[in-house]
């Protein structure tokens, strides 16, 4: 496993170098799995995680959000699956803001079950990264190498609320909720970019983000395998939570496709429970 994290922290080192030292933003001729217009970054930053991870003989094989299908290494018998979004947010690259790339280390299958650990990266002003087991722990990118910080953990309650989703076609039960929390003092945050919005929530110690299932989009945008389960670790090791729309713990889930997506919510303890209250859950 300690290989695997450190082929992700040495993606992660060349990502960051590849965000600030290209000025190309512009798209490619592809699309991704999820319709998805792919920029010429998004291809790269999964090339160069693909490279790191295939010199890994415990690892048998990747599945990137940017490919249609899992590509298997020639190690059968090896333990480890790595799924991995290389640059979520990447529509906001050409406005500067902060983007990220999310991992899940999945154990022998990609089941939210065998989910053994999860690694994002924040590239903003300042690079970080965050690692997921049995703990959460930051690290801060100073003069080359990631430096441990401290560990995350949330409050009961937090104050920023990140909804997404197209508002008009919110449903009432979200709408009411998101109406609750504005008139409880909460303070809208949200970027666009997942990443940053829920390291925002994770370092500020608390808040709700959702992205909630609607009439165009029942299963939400977010996909499981490669941006919600890894978040969903992290956020219960935190001692928060990470819900559907049906009050179901995301890493219970089940997935039928590699890019299966699904509404979610992912919050501190009281916002999670006001989130079942309003969607009528038990
Ligand atoms: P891109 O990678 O296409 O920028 O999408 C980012 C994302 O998957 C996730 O990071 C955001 O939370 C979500 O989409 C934002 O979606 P909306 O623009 O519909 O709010």
């Amino acid at each position: 496993m300690l290989a695997v994290l450190k082929a992700i922290e040495n993606s992660i080192l060349e990502i960051s170098k590849l965000i600030s030292s290209s000025g190309d933003f512009s798209y490619s001729d592809n699309k991704n799995s999820s319709g998805d217009q792919q920029l010429k970054l998004d291809l790269e930053s999964d090339k160069i995680i693909e490279q790191n991870l295939r010199k890994l003989t415990i690892v048998q094989g990747i599945a990137s959000e940017e490919r249609e299908d899992i590509i298997y290494f020639e190690n059968d018998k090896a333990e480890y699956l790595v799924a991995y979004d290389p640059l979520d947010g990447s529509s906001l690259i050409d406005v500067n803001l902060s983007v990220g790339s999310i991992f899940g280390i999945y154990k022998y299958s990609f089941s939210g079950r065998n989910l053994m650990a999860s690694v994002y990266a924040v590239y903003g002003p300042r690079v970080e990264m965050v690692v997921a087991d049995s703990t959460a722990r930051l690290y801060r990118l100073i003069q080359g190498e990631f430096k441990f910080v401290r560990e995350l953990k949330l409050n009961k309650q937090g104050k920023i609320n990140a909804t997404g989703g197209t508002q008009k076609d919110w449903s009432e039960n979200h709408k009411n909720l998101i109406n609750k929390l504005f008139q409880n003092g909460y303070r809208l945050r949200y970027s666009g970019g997942m990443v940053p919005d829920l390291h925002h929530i994770l370092l500020k110690g608390g808040g709700l983000f959702s992205y909630p299932a609607t009439h165009e989009q029942p299963k939400g945008k977010l996909r499981l395998l490669f941006e919600i389960m890894p978040f969903a670790l992290v956020f219960k090791v935190a001692n928060g939570g990470a819900i559907d729309k049906n009050g179901k713990f995301i890493l219970d889930l089940k997935t039928e496709h590699l890019h299966d997506t699904s509404s979610v919510f992912f919050g501190s303890n009281n916002e999670i429970s006001l989130v079942k209250e309003y969607y009528g859950i038990k």
